[in-house]
């Protein structure tokens, strides 16, 4: 993978890397998942299939019940680099009346969270919502600035570097100019 970009803010390290979240060495990745955690498509097929967590997933909503749009769950990364994979639910794009940027911005910034109560150092995400659920990208990348910009105003103890993983190259450049 090839970082592209280092920001910092006022607590925290963004990179923009270009590649795969599967290879990332980070304390968690987050996953574009949906709200029964079937991981059927996309970068959570990839994911999943990677790291061997269809079955912790299932057991995952056995025991705690669906996941709600804007929410995350919880696994192990299973057999993957990192320790946690944190399930993040992102909307559908309906175009756009439906509160998705509401939801999506609620999808970063809960995962941000859940990795800080977990005393992580270190995570990274795919473009939440902007493949299978077809949320614009020039639009995506501003709810994630504006959740990243949200956390780092809230001094984290823990977290110390976002990672965003580029895997769709046409990408690049929304995130160039937003971040
Ligand atoms: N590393 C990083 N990003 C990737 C990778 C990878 N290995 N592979 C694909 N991407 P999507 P969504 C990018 O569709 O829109 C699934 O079926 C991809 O190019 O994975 O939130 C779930 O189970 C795109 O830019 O997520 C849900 O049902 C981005 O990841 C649904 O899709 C997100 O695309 C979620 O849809």
């Amino acid at each position: 993978n090839e970082t592209i970009k280092t920001i910092k803010l006022k607590n925290i390290i963004i990179k923009i890397i270009i590649g795969d979240i599967t290879i990332e060495k980070t304390d968690a990745i987050v996953n574009a998942a949906n709200s029964t955690l079937q991981h059927g498509g996309g970068v959570a097929k990839i994911i999943s299939d990677k790291g061997n967590l269809q079955k912790e997933s299932d057991q995952y909503i056995k025991e705690k019940g669906k996941i709600r749009t804007g929410e995350v769950g919880v696994t192990s990364a299973g057999d993957l680099p990192s320790k946690y994979v944190i399930h993040a639910v992102g909307p559908i794009w309906y175009g756009g009346s439906k509160d998705e940027a509401e939801y999506l911005y609620m999808a970063i910034f809960n995962s941000l969270k859940r990795a800080e109560e977990l005393q992580l150092n270190s995570i990274a995400f795919p473009a939440i919502s902007a493949g299978i659920f077809g949320y614009p990208i020039e639009k995506a990348v501003k709810q994630y600035k504006k959740a990243v910009d949200n956390f780092d105003n809230q001094n984290p103890e823990h977290i110390k570097e976002i990672k965003w993983i580029i895997y769709d190259k046409k990408f690049i450049d929304h995130f160039l100019k937003e971040f």
